[in-house]
C-alpha cells in the first residue's frame, strides 16, 4: 500500500464532536509512552504527524487523522489516549473509561482497535484487563506489541508468549498479534497490509 497523503485532522474531546463517520477509521490505543503516537508516525512515515513525548499522558483527546491512498481509498487513523497514567485523578481516569468506552463501542465507522502492549514486559494486569473489556464489548482488535528494538528478539518472543498464555485463561482462540518497532520498522509493512485488506472490504 502507498499512503500519498497523511494529515492531521482533528482532536475532539468525546464521539460527539468526532468527523462525521464517512469512511473507515483505525485507532490506537494503549498504555501512555507504550509507542501509539510513534507507530502512527511509522505507518504514515511521516516523523512528526503525531505527537511522540517522553513525558506520559500527554494525548487526552480522541485525534484523527486523514489517509489517502494512492489507489484512491481514505481512511482515518485515530490516536487515542493512553490508559495507566499514575499522575491522573480518580475522576480523570472515570471520564478517560467513560470517554474511550463510548468511542470504541458506538464509532460506527471504526473497523479495527489497535491495541498495543510493550514487548519489554512481563504481562501486566492492565494490558490483560483492557484486552479482555475489549472482548467483552465484542469489538475487532488486534494486540501490537511495541519497541521490539529495545529487548533481544529472544526476549520479545518470551513476553509475547507469555502475554498470550495469559489471556488463554479467557480466550479459546488468541487474538491475532504483531510484532513491531517504529524505531526499525519491524512489522510496520504487515499492519498496512493488514489495514489494506480491511479497507478493500469496507
Ligand atoms: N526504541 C524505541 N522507542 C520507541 C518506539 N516507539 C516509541 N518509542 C519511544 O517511547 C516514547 C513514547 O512514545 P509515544 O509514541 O509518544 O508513546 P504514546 O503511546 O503515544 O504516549 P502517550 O501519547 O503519552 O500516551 C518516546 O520517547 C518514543 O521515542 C520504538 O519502537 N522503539
Ligand atoms: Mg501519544
Amino acid at each position: 500500500m502507498e499512503i500519498v497523503k497523511a494529515e492531521y485532522l482533528i482532536s475532539s474531546p468525546s464521539i460527539d464532536s468526532c468527523p462525521k463517520a464517512d469512511r473507515p477509521e483505525f485507532a490506537f490505543i494503549g498504555r501512555s509512552n507504550v509507542g501509539k503516537s510513534s507507530l502512527i508516525n511509522a505507518l504514515t512515515s511521516k516523523k512528526e504527524l503525531a505527537k511522540v513525548s517522553r513525558t506520559p499522558g500527554k494525548t487526552q483527546l480522541i485525534n484523527h487523522f486523514t489517509i489517502i491512498e494512492k489507489s484512491g481509498p481514505s481512511w482515518y487513523l485515530v490516536d487515542l489516549p493512553g490508559y495507566g497514567f499514575a499522575k491522573r485523578s480518580q475522576s480523570t481516569r472515570k471520564e478517560w473509561s467513560k470517554m474511550i468506552e463510548n468511542y470504541i463501542r458506538k464509532r460506527e465507522s471504526l473497523v479495527n482497535t489497535f491495541i498495543l502492549i510493550d514487548s519489554r514486559h512481563e504481562p501486566q494486569d492492565i494490558d490483560l484487563e483492557f484486552v479482555n473489556q475489549l472482548g467483552e464489548w465484542r469489538v475487532p482488535f488486534v494486540i501490537v506489541f511495541t519497541k521490539s528494538d529495545k529487548s533481544t528478539q529472544r526476549e520479545v518472543a518470551a513476553n509475547v508468549r507469555r502475554f498470550l498464555d495469559a489471556l488463554a485463561e479467557n480466550w479459546e482462540e488468541a487474538p491475532p498479534h504483531f510484532v513491531t518497532s517504529a524505531e526499525k520498522r519491524t512489522g510496520i509493512r504487515q499492519l498496512l497490509a493488514f489495514i489494506g485488506k480491511l479497507t478493500a472490504n469496507s
